[in-house]
C-alpha cells in the first residue's frame, strides 16, 4: 500500500499486513494532553463511518487488542511524535498536546481520503496499513496570513480554514486585522474603530493601472468585524489544533480606517473616509505622544484576548514623505533628536518593541522595521524577497521568510488567471522550491529562520472559493517546506502524493487550483 502524507514525515517504516479499525476498536489515552486528538479522531471516524469508538482514559500498559492508544513521553520534543501500527493495534507516543494531534493528523492521513467526507457514511470498514513514523518539524512557524482587512471573512469560514492548517500541521495563522480599507477588530474604549472603522461606502472595481480619477466604483457599502467574544473563541478553536493566532495591528502606515474614526491621529490634519482604493494611503499616524498612547490601550486589549507570544504591528509602507511636509511633525522629530523619517520610523517601532517587552510579549513587522536601525528584540517578517531576513538573521535577529516572490498566494498560479500589472505568478513548483534557510546565512545564524509563511492579501479576492483556490494546493507546498527538511524533499515525489491529497480536498470541500 503507498502512503501519500503531506507534508512528508521524517522517518517511515514499512510493515507488512494491517490493522482494521471496526466497531470494537477502542481508544485510550494516558494523558489528558491526548483529550482533544483522541477525541478529533473520534469524530472524524464517526462522520465517516457511522461507528462512534468506545474512548477511555487509562494508566498505560494494560492494552488489549483492537486498541489506538495514545501513550506520552516527555521527552519527546516539542510537537513531534511517533505512530507505530501494527496488526494488532496502533501506538501514538508524543509530549505534548501538539504531538498528539499531529500523529492524529497522520493516521487520518493513512485511511482513504473519504474519511475527510462529512457529508454522508462514506465508508463502512477501514484498513490502515502496518507502519512505524518518526515526525517532527524542520520548523517552529509553519504559517499562513489572511488579510480579512480588505474584504472580510466570517467567523465560520476562518473555521473552516483553521481545520485545513491543522490537516497540514501549520501552527500559526496571522490575521491582518487592520489596513486603511477597514478596521475589523473591536476595541472597547474606541468604540469609532468599529462604528465608523469597519464600513467603508463602496470598494474600486477598475484595475490598479487605471489611474486614480477615472477609477471606477461599485457603490455598494462594505462592513464587517469581529467582536471581542467571536475572536476570544476563535482564538480557543485554534488553539485546540495546535494553531496560534497572531493578531496584526498595522501602523504607523495602513491606517486610514483609524484616522477617519479619530482624525486627531493622522499626519495630514484632513479629516478623511475609510479608504475605497487599493495600494499606498493618503494618510499616516502622526508621532505625537497621545497617538502612540492610542495604539499602546489598543494593543492592552489585543494582547488581552490573543494570548500569542508574538503581535504583529505591520510597520509595512509608511508614506514617509507625509511626515516630511507636516512642519508640526518636523518639529516634534528635532526635540526627539531624530535627523530623518526612516529614524522616526524607527522611533516608533523601538517605542512599541519596548512597550511590548515589557508585557511579556515580542514585537513581529514587515521587514521595512529594519529601516533607521532595527529594535533590539524585534523579530522581522521578511516580505520583500528574502533580503531583510538574510539581512535581519545575520544581525541576530529572528526572521520569518515570507517572500513575495515565492509565497504571495494572492498572486496567480499560472498565467492564464486575472492578475493585476503588479503581481508575480507563482506556480506550484516554485512554492516547493523555495528553501527558508538562503546560503547567505552565516551558519551560527542559520537558527534565527524561525519558519515560512504564506501570504493572502485579499485586495482582488471578495470570495470564500477564490481565497481557497489561490491558496490550495499552494499551501500544501508551503506546509512542506516547513515541515520536512529540505534534503527530504523533491517536487515529483510530492506531485504523486499531491494526486492522492487532492482526493481529501474534495472529501472536505475545498475549492483548490486545477491544472488547466
Ligand atoms: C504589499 S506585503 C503589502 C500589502 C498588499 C500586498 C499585495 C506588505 C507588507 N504590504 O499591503 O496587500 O503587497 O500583494
Amino acid at each position: 500500500m503507498s502512503i501519500n502524507i503531506i507534508p512528508k514525515p521524517l522517518f517511515i517504516e514499512y510493515g507488512d499486513g494491517s490493522f482494521n479499525i471496526n466497531a470494537y476498536t477502542v481508544i485510550t489515552t494516558e494523558s489528558c494532553l491526548a483529550g482533544f486528538p483522541a477525541e478529533y479522531l473520534n469524530t472524524v471516524i464517526y462522520n465517516a463511518t457511522g461507528n462512534q469508538l468506545v474512548f477511555m482514559q487509562m494508566a498505560g500498559n494494560s492494552i488489549g487488542e483492537n486498541v489506538i492508544e495514545y501513550a506520552i513521553d516527555r521527552s519527546f520534543a516539542a510537537e513531534s511524535y511517533s505512530l507505530d501500527i501494527k496488526s494488532t493495534g496502533v501506538k501514538i507516543v508524543a509530549g505534548d498536546k501538539s504531538g498528539f494531534f499531529y500523529a492524529t493528523q497522520t493516521l487520518l492521513q493513512l485511511m482513504p481520503p473519504a474519511v475527510f467526507s462529512t457529508s454522508s457514511l462514506a465508508i463502512s470498514e477501514m484498513s490502515l496499513p502496518c507502519v512505524f513514523i518518526n515526525d517532527k518539524p524542520a520548523y517552529s512557524w509553519r504559517g499562513a496570513m489572511i488579510d480579512v482587512a480588505r474584504h472580510f471573512f466570517p467567523v465560520s469560514f476562518i473555521k473552516k480554514f483553521i481545520d485545513l492548517l491543522a490537516l497540514h500541521k501549520l501552527n500559526t495563522l496571522h490575521l491582518h486585522l487592520t489596513d486603511d480599507q477597514g478596521w475589523r477588530i473591536e476595541i472597547k474604549k474606541y468604540p469609532k474603530l468599529i462604528s465608523v472603522g469597519s464600513h467603508r461606502k463602496e470598494t474600486v472595481i477598475s484595475s490598479s493601472d487605471v489611474p486614480d480619477e477615472r477609477k471606477i466604483f461599485d457603490g455598494i457599502p462594505y462592513i464587517g468585524f469581529y467582536t471581542q467574544d467571536e475572536v476570544r473563541d476563535l482564538v480557543q478553536y485554534a488553539g485546540e489544533r495546535g494553531i496560534e493566532i497572531v493578531p496584526e495591528i498595522d501602523f504607523p502606515g495602513h491606517t486610514m480606517a483609524a484616522i477617519a474614526s479619530y482624525p486627531e491621529l493622522g499626519s495630514t490634519g484632513k479629516p478623511i473616509d475609510v479608504w475605497t482604493m487599493w495600494g499606498f494611503g493618503k494618510d499616516i499616524l502622526n508621532p505625537f505622544p497621545e497617538t502612540l498612547r492610542f495604539f499602546e490601550d489598543v494593543l492592552t486589549e489585543v494582547m488581552d484576548i490573543f494570548p500569542s507570544r508574538f503581535i504583529h504591528i505591520g510597520g509595512d509602507e509608511v508614506m514617509k514623505e507625509i511626515w516630511r511636509n507636516n512642519p508640526d511633525i518636523q518639529a516634534r522629530m528635532k526635540e526627539l533628536g531624530l535627523e530623518d523619517e526612516d529614524a522616526l520610523q524607527s522611533y516608533y517601532i523601538k517605542h512599541f518593541d519596548h512597550f511590548l517587552d515589557t508585557h511579556g510579549r515580542r514585537l513581529i513587522g514587515w521587514d521595512e522595521i529594519l529601516e533607521g536601525g532595527l529594535a533590539e528584540s524585534a523579530t522581522v517578517m521578511s516580505w520583500r524577497g528574502e533580503e531583510g531576513g538574510i539581512k535581519a538573521a545575520n544581525a541576530g535577529h529572528d526572521v520569518v521568510m515570507a517572500s513575495n516572490h515565492h509565497l504571495y498566494f494572492d498572486y496567480p498560479t499560472d498565467e492564464n488567471e486575472e492578475k493585476e500589472w503588479w503581481m508575480g505568478i507563482t506556480p506550484l513548483e516554485k512554492v516547493y522550491e523555495f528553501h527558508p534557510t538562503p546560503a547567505e546565512i552565516a551558519p551560527d545564524k542559520q537558527h534565527h529562520i524561525l519558519g515560512a509563511q504564506g501570504q493572502i492579501w485579499t485586495e482582488y479576492i471578495r470570495t470564500q472559493k477564490k481565497l481557497e483556490t489561490r491558496a490550495f494546493p499552494r499551501l500544501c507546498a508551503l506546509a512542506e517546506i516547513a515541515w520536512t527538511p529540505q534534503a527530504d524533499r523533491e517536487y515529483g515525489d510530492f506531485q504523486n502524493r499531491l494526486s492522492v491529497h487532492l482526493q481529501r480536498l474534495d472529501a472536505i470541500g475545498v475549492h483548490y487550483w486545477r491544472q488547466l
